[in-house]
């Protein structure tokens, strides 16, 4: 089995309607090769590289934060300071065009909210079911289930991924629940397989979680990226992590996901937010 059972599988030359109306539908898509064999491959080497350079488990000392973010799982964002590969993901088409949909509720200025490495060490057990949207819980459960989509997200395998290896669980079709406190049974959750550079893509409504690895001695590989509607705050501190001097030349989308251009709101809907003197603000480097 490649993908999910209870997901559609795309390749990147798909119809993009149909990818839309599968991720409506079931709350998530499976994309075949997302990455080429290349940028898989730099990019799994950068991610090994830099995962030398930090430490398994979280600083966060609450019960809740250490098991959501894994006693043996290495976390680490930054990834653009040390592949262009980070980059060719902001731009990637095929991501963009779907995110630009799903979000387009809450105006065209979404942010990246992160992009981080998620290397699940040996021994982990699964993570607990969650929603990424409830990182913003006050405006998702209290709209709830008419919550607009805040952020969609992306797992992306650096390398086989496989069930038992701690490959993304998920509850298809959970997006659209009636009740938010909902849990599912056993037969509602499943994991799925991935070959290098394969992306599970995910809408922030679906309960999803990173499974055991039921390993003795290998690693699950994999990298985050997710978007959030420009009215929220993103989960990584974007422009702490790329100042507008490591963005010279890059496009205006680029520096736009990164925080350096401000907020326009839907038409006649929105307020304009991330201003200066009351007025639209965009970094000049
Ligand atoms: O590691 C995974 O597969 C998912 C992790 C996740 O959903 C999260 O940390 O928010």
């Amino acid at each position: 089995m490649r993908g999910y059972p209870g997901l559609n599988s795309f390749n990147r030359s798909s119809e993009s309607a149909a990818m839309l109306a599968s991720f409506e539908a079931d709350g998530a898509i499976f994309v075949t090769d997302f990455l080429s064999a290349s940028g898989c491959a730099s990019l799994a080497e950068t991610i090994k590289r830099m995962t030398v350079a930090h430490s398994a488990g979280g600083k966060d000392t609450r019960r809740f934060w250490k098991r959501f973010h894994g006693e043996k799982t290495t976390r680490f964002t930054g990834i653009g300071r040390h592949t262009d590969v980070f980059f060719d993901l902001l731009e990637d088409p095929v991501l963009g065009k779907l995110a630009d949909q799903v979000l387009s509720g809450g105006g065209t200025h979404y942010w990246m909210n992160t992009c981080q490495a998620m290397v699940i060490g040996p021994g982990e057990p699964a993570q607990v079911l969650h929603r990424d949207g409830q990182n913003w819980a006050t405006v998702q459960a209290a709209l709830w289930p008419k919550s607009p989509e805040l952020t969609i997200s992306m797992m992306v395998a650096l390398d086989e991924v496989w069930p038992e290896l701690g490959a993304t669980q998920v509850a298809p079709g959970s997006h659209r629940w009636a009740d938010f406190e909902r849990r599912p049974v056993p037969g509602e959750v499943e994991a799925g397989a991935f070959r290098a550079g394969d992306a599970l893509i995910y809408s922030g409504a679906l309960l999803h979680g990173g499974g055991a690895n039921e390993t003795v001695d290998q690693i699950r590989w994999a990298l985050h990226l997710s978007f959030v509607v420009g009215w929220l705050t993103p989960e990584e501190a974007i422009t702490e992590e790329y100042p507008s001097t490591l963005l010279k030349g890059r496009s205006e989308r680029v520096k736009r996901l990164l925080g350096h251009t401000s907020y326009e709101g839907p038409p006649a809907q929105g307020g304009r937010l991330w201003l200066k003197n009351f007025d639209h603000w965009q970094s000049s480097d």
